[in-house]
């Protein structure tokens, strides 16, 4: 490795190398680096082409990518202002009254998490979005928000992207300056599905700030206020951040009959939030069941219960958000959630070009630059074939989910989770037992981690030909999933009006439940000494990565393992990294700043007597021969 730096080096290869040549070029042993890294990419290379991804069931061999097209923008001067610059200066409570009074309504761009993670399966690598983020934020400073974080797009980073999700927050804040950056925060359950130390938490919020966090929208699976307070104080404490408060909405308010969810339960949420100090008011409905009547009565109470800033997120599963979004926006909404057009609607949030449209000649309408959106749009459109295997076969909205109300990003999983239990024919009973499980639990908010909660109970039921009378029928003895006991034991709280005591006997089989707060048992993370002892196990990592440590150890660890292997993977264009290369196929990949390598598959010999193959490519040139175990 060393050596070929050096016959390779400009100076060297001139003929002008002397004995002082090494001491005066410290930057072979940078190379060096480099060189590691371009071994590590060809091993992952390597690898991806002869035994395929993992997380890639079906391949698509044939298929052709188109070439995305960057819309230009000019990168110089500086960043056109924008929300982060008036949040600066006004401070958060002054921003917050401001926002409130606002005619115009702003809109939350989730594209970068919620859309993908609706759609995509949460799919969508740092690359894609990096490629795109300065410009869009350069052409878009209109934009309230660009939602970049949280909710799933932590762990699956690690898990399936191999990526570091702090360096991806740390990346999307550097290219946009000047709009303010969300993310999704599950209360005490952190970006995590299970309580956590409440330290732990403060820590996290305050380090996501510190990366670059401006809006912490905060949830909880049960609409526990309990469980969502000490997060927004954390971001009171620890941060200059503004803490947005969200209700999981679900039901109908306007159902007469049979609603446990009613208006005055989400006023009482509401005044119950702005008391525990959110700066922000939002209404999360995850499962897009707000109808437009109802939205036109609920933003209307919600604004005259409560002082705050009201904002409105939605699935478009049942395809008609835009109207529930026009009744909003008349009765005083001040901030609306959509995606880019091409990765909007279905599963994830309604249309941001469309909306932007349609509200041309409204009272409240906001300048924004369309033509900038749409050939944004034009962009994710052409990468979204990139992730392919991870599209859920929905084609069109479906009004059933008023029945189910399954949540978008479970929704479009739950096919691939049924296939991969053998219940692939079985979906509509699944969706079915959904309805069943929801009214056995006795009708609970469903959003993550409770969803998770309901969805494994109804494949549960459906794997094994189950009725709600068999589940209540204590003489069977069944062997409840794992996430059904934690859940009737108390693990994610408490549900509005209680547990239903029979099946919570049932499933408890006599076992007490929790008292109290779920991570008010946990005791708290001692960082200085538990810290140290991360490092020792794995010393190429900082604080940040403890963090992500904490939150899911095992996925950690193989994320690290990982790293340690194959080197950073973010820089390998997404085509490679989820396909691997075709014979002759070129491609660039920068490592870091000017270090860009050209890797040529030049061919792939068969296995030898142990089951290894080698992998000939060409690096900048010059053969390079990688051996690999074939696995396929
Ligand atoms: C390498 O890249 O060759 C060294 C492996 C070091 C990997 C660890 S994983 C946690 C931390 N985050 C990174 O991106 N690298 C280190
Ligand atoms: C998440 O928690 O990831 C969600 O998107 C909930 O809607
Ligand atoms: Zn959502």
């Amino acid at each position: 490795g060393f050596l070929e730096n050096v016959i390779t080096h400009d100076v060297f290869r001139k003929g002008n190398c002397t004995v002082g040549f090494i001491d005066k070029h410290p930057e072979l042993f940078q190379l060096e680096q480099i060189h590691d890294r371009a071994t590590k990419t060809l091993m992952y290379l390597a690898d991806v082409t002869v035994n395929g991804h993992a997380d890639v069931k079906e391949k698509d061999a044939g298929r052709v990518f188109r070439t995305p097209v960057i819309p230009v923008y000019s990168e110089l001067g500086p960043f056109p202002p924008g929300t982060k610059n008036l949040l600066e200066e006004m401070g958060r409570d002054k921003f917050a009254q401001w926002l409130r009074k606002e005619t115009p309504v702003y809109f939350t761009d989730t594209t970068y998490r919620d859309a993908h993670q609706s759609l995509l399966a949460t799919r969508v690598r740092s690359k894609d979005i990096l490629a795109v983020a300065g410009g869009y934020a350069r052409s878009n400073p209109q934009l309230f928000s660009m939602e970049v974080w949280g909710g799933a797009t932590f762990d699956v980073a690690m898990r399936f992207l191999h990526e570091c999700p702090w360096r991806r927050l740390q990346q999307m804040r550097e290219a946009m300056p000047n709009v303010l950056l969300q993310m999704l925060f599950r209360g005490s359950n952190g970006v995590g599905y299970s309580a956590y130390p409440e330290n732990l938490l403060a820590k996290f919020i305050e380090q996501a700030w510190e990366n670059g966090i401006d809006v912490f929208r905060i949830f909880d699976s049960l609409n526990w206020v309990d469980a969502m307070a000490p997060s927004i104080r954390f971001v009171r404490e620890h941060t200059s951040a503004l803490a947005q408060a969200a209700i999981s909405y679900t039901g109908d308010v306007l159902r007469p009959a049979g609603n446990k969810y009613t208006l005055q339960y989400y006023i009482d949420l509401a005044k119950r939030l702005e008391d525990a100090g959110a700066h922000m008011l939002a209404v999360k409905d995850m499962a897009g069941l707000l109808k437009p009547q109802a939205a036109e009565v609920l933003i209307g109470s919600l604004r005259e219960a409560v002082q705050l800033p009201i904002v409105l997120h939605t699935h478009d599963t049942a395809g008609v958000q835009a109207a529930t979004y026009m009744k909003a926006i008349e009765a005083g909404v001040n901030v609306v959630d959509c995606a880019i057009a091409s990765l909007s609607g279905l599963t994830s949030q309604p249309n941001l070009n469309s909306m932007v449209a349609i509200l041309d000649g409204h009272p409240r309408s906001r300048e924004m630059n369309l033509s900038s959106l749409n050939q944004y749009s034009n962009y994710w459109e052409d990468v979204r074939d990139y992730y392919y295997p991870f599209e859920s076969d929905m084609k069109a909205g479906t009004a059933q989910v008023y029945e189910n109300e399954i949540p978008g990003g479970q929704y479009s999983n739950l096919r691939q989770q049924a296939e991969s239990l053998g219940l692939g024919d079985k979906l509509e009973l699944i969706k079915r037992n959904y309805t069943v499980v929801n009214e056995l639990f006795g009708d609970i908010v469903k959003v993550t981690p409770s969803s998770k909660v309901v969805g494994d109970m109804a494949l549960f039921m459906t794997s094994n030909n189950l009725t709600a009378a068999d589940v209540l029928d204590e003489t069977r003895h069944l062997a409840f999933p794992a996430s059904v006991k934690g859940f009737f034991k108390g693990d994610l709280g408490v549900p509005y009006g209680g547990f239903p005591t029979k099946l919570q006997q049932i499933v408890l089989k006599g076992e007490l439940p929790l008292n109290g707060s779920p991570n008010a048992q946990l005791p708290p993370v001692d960082f200085d000494s538990d810290f140290a002892a991360f490092q020792l196990k794995y010393p190429q990592s900082e604080f940040l990565d403890y963090l992500s440590y904490q939150m899911f150890p095992k996925v950690f660890e193989e994320y690290y393992h990982h790293a340690m292997v194959y080197g950073n993977v973010e820089a390998i264009p997404t085509p490679a990294f989820f396909y691997g290369l075709r014979l002759g196929e070129e491609i660039l990949i920068t490592l870091g700043k000017g270090k860009t390598i050209i890797v040529k598959l030049q061919y792939i010999l068969p296995a030898d007597d142990n089951g290894m193959r080698t992998v000939v490519f060409e690096l900048n040139g010059y053969g390079r021969r990688v051996q690999i175990r074939d696995r396929s």
